[in-house]
């Protein structure tokens, strides 16, 4: 079984394992430790990862990147129409008011979901991984932004299933960092918990949390952030300048060229890593358009006066993870620097500034994500034996429920689960109702939500069921789970009939469904259309309980059904064999290919006094042709073929490959022979 950690980025993907000596971040077929998040598709096979970037700038209109942005989301949300207009890639809308993607892939226009390109994603780390490992890779836990809606969580284990990946749990980038910085934590004071800020800046968003650490023990107070804020930002600082700058200077505009839009991009990008280090930075690049090359150069006071705007917006989701945590900025003991993002010196400043404090940097900001994720992994697999440690995320979005007869409180501010409430968790309610009835989960407070996110999650019908007394009432059972997701996982009809007696099986078994709650959330379990403690009833004398479990169906917007599900999987299937198949062909031709220049070498050295004057003629003469094939007729030919050929040279050169053996051979004998 494996225990792996995977962090997604927008822009780097990055993979860790448990091992018996710790945690170890693995490397990609080109020895890197970040595989960029890119799947693109060439002619007949997909390139992902760092293949995937050498692909790109050949095939942008085929080359998909940022998945991550638009898993779970409306084509017509705001922040996505403004992400879209960055991508060379084709989209249009769904039916369902979805996100699809439109390329052509060996001959033929194919759409896919983001979800299905995740999937892709996932797949190939997953090949990474077990590369790696040499093990098949299923069990693993992968990081996501805290303010990951459900429908992105349950979009998220969509992708991971199509990959054939089984998340034990999806874990909060931050909380991730969190538990790889506390686990190993030692100066911990007993007079009570330290608390940590933990800053999260990557190339699409910034994510800021508050974590307390006592011994054995962590957990999240607050998260708060900024989900479209993070290095690519800046870089469209930078870009915007100098497309303006090179419109005025060489009359060319970027704007009307996606490969020179993508090139600049880049460039800027670079640019903007060299101003991290250097007070200031050049900029070249060759034939950008219409055959110029262009020149610019910038500072870097210049630059940070250009994203006042966005270094502003960092100190808002700081503020308010150190407000939803109540806590004085004094009590904050450090503030942990991470993302590659934040390597921008001008973010250090404001950090400081606001907690007071310099930031540190102390963590890998690249691995830490992933790290904890394997960690976590580990903890929750029962092959592995991990050190004792708690670890208590809290919801950043506060979800409500209701029924058809109104909202379903359980606290004065009216939500289930209020934002800040520990994770996972279960609330059981006790409902009146004699039949069939709906439910609804949404998200509570459209304060919290990004503008544009629908605040519905699901709806539920519970039944069919029909109650013969009018004392019938429901239990339902509704779950936080470990990914941050919710849902009704059960109800149970609860039928008082006093003409029996309660048996006390009956009164052990609801003891034990109801010993899953936490008692101080039982308490606070009441109905709005009659308030009643959950785990109270069952429990009176000379009454006999009949339950009845009712079944739940649930119905979710823009969540893939099963028959999609398994479509996609069967799609991924054969993408993947279509790759393996252009791999092996690649692979046959290669191996044809070097045969024949080693044969070449060998019928004029090692072999030659072994074959015939008209052997040698025929071997030379069978090489050259098939040398020509192959950059003429056989430049594009199946696996087979290949195969075939290799075969024919082999069938000529076999029997002088083995005169020349048994001459070695004999040889050899002959000095084994000397030396007794
Ligand atoms: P996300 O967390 O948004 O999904 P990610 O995890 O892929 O994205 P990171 O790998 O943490 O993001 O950070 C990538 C960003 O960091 C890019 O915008 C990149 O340009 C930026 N970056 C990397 N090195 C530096 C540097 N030296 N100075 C400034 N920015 C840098
Ligand atoms: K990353
Ligand atoms: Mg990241």
């Amino acid at each position: 079984m494996s225990v792996v950690g995977f962090d997604i980025g927008n822009e780097n993907c990055v993979i860790a394992v448990a091992k018996d000596r710790g945690i170890e971040v693995l490397l990609n077929d080109e020895s890197k430790r970040e595989t960029p998040a890119v799947v693109s598709f060439g002619e007949k096979q997909r390139f992902m990862g760092s293949a995937g970037v050498a692909s790109a700038t050949m095939n942008p209109k085929s080359t998909i990147l940022q998945v991550k942005r638009l898993i779970g989301r409306k084509f017509m949300e705001p922040d996505v129409q403004n992400d879209l207009k960055l991508f060379p890639f084709e989209t249009f809308e769904s039916r369902n008011g979805g996100i699809l993607i439109r390329l052509q892939f060996m001959g033929e226009a194919h759409t896919f979901t983001p979800v299905q390109i995740l999937g892709m994603l996932f797949s190939h780390l997953k090949q990474i991984t077990e590369k790696n490992l040499n093990m098949p890779v299923t069990d693993c836990v992968i990081g996501i932004p805290s303010y990951f809606t459900d429908l992105q969580r349950r979009a998220y284990l969509d992708a991971a299933t199509i990959a054939g990946l089984k998340p034990l749990r999806l874990l909060h980038d931050c909380t991730a960092t969190a538990l790889g910085y506390g686990i190993y934590k030692t100066d911990l004071l007993d007079a009570g918990p330290t608390y940590t800020v933990f800053v999260d800046i990557g190339h699409c968003d910034t994510q800021v949390c508050v974590a307390s650490f006592e011994s054995g023990r962590m957990k999240i107070i607050s998260h708060a952030s900024d989900g479209s804020l993070g290095g690519r930002d800046f870089d469209e600082v930078l870009f915007n300048y100098f497309a303006s700058q090179f419109k005025e200077q060489y009359g060319i505009d970027v704007h009307t060229n996606i490969k020179a839009s993508i090139r600049l991009r880049a460039a800027c990008e670079k640019l903007k890593k060299v101003l991290s280090a250097n007070a200031e930075a050049p900029l070249n690049i060759e034939c950008l358009m219409d055959e110029k090359d262009v020149k610019g150069f910038i500072k870097r006071e210049e630059f940070e006066q250009l994203s006042s705007n966005l270094l502003d917006r960092i100190s808002v989701p700081c503020h308010k993870a150190l407000a939803d945590s109540s806590l004085s900025v004094e009590k904050i003991q450090s503030v942990e620097l991470v993302g590659s993002g934040s390597r921008i010196p001008a973010i250090t400043r404001i950090l400081a500034s606001i907690f007071k404090k310099e930031p540190s940097r102390t963590i890998n900001a690249s691995e830490c994500v992933t790290r904890g994720c394997a960690l976590q992994c580990a903890m929750l697999s029962p092959i592995f034996r991990v050190k004792e440690y708690e670890v208590q995320d809290s919801i950043p979005l506060s979800i409500g429920l209701s029924s058809d007869k109104g909202p379903i409180c359980t606290l004065s501010n009216g939500m289930l689960f209020p934002q800040g409430h520990p994770f996972p968790s279960v609330k059981i309610l006790t409902l009146h109702r004699t039949n069939t009835f709906y439910m609804e989960t949404f998200y509570a407070n459209p304060n919290e939500l990004p503008v544009g996110i629908s605040p519905q999650i699901s709806t539920y019908t519970i039944g069919p069921f029909q109650s013969h007394s009018q004392m019938g009432k429901v239990k339902v059972r509704v779950a936080l789970n470990l990914h941050g997701i919710v849902t009704i996982d059960s109800a149970t009809l609860i039928e008082e009939d006093a003409d029996n007696s309660l048996s006390d099986e009956a009164e052990s078994k609801f003891d034990d469904t109801s010993s899953a709650v936490n008692d101080s959330e039982v308490s606070n379990l009441a109905h709005a259309d009659n308030p009643s403690i959950a785990a109270a009833s069952g429990q009176r004398k000379g009454r006999a309980v009949k339950r009845m479990e009712i079944p739940v169906s649930e119905s979710m917007h823009g969540k893939m059904t099963e028959a999609e599900l398994s479509e996609a999987e069967e799609k991924e299937h054969w993408l993947t064999q279509q790759d393996l198949k252009m791999e092996q062909t690649k692979e046959r031709k290669n191996a044809l290919e070097s045969h024949v220049y080693e044969m070449r070498d060998k019928i004029l050295n090692s072999y030659r006094r072994f074959a015939t004057e008209s052997e040698r003629e025929e071997i030379s003469r069978k090489l050259a042709e098939t040398e020509e094939w192959l950059y003429d007729d056989g430049v594009d030919e199946s696996a087979s073929v290949y195969t075939e050929k290799f075969e024919d040279l082999k069938k000529l050169v076999d029997p002088i490959e083995n005169r020349y053996k048994d001459e070695e051979a004999r040889e050899q004998a002959t000095r084994d022979l000397v030396k007794c």
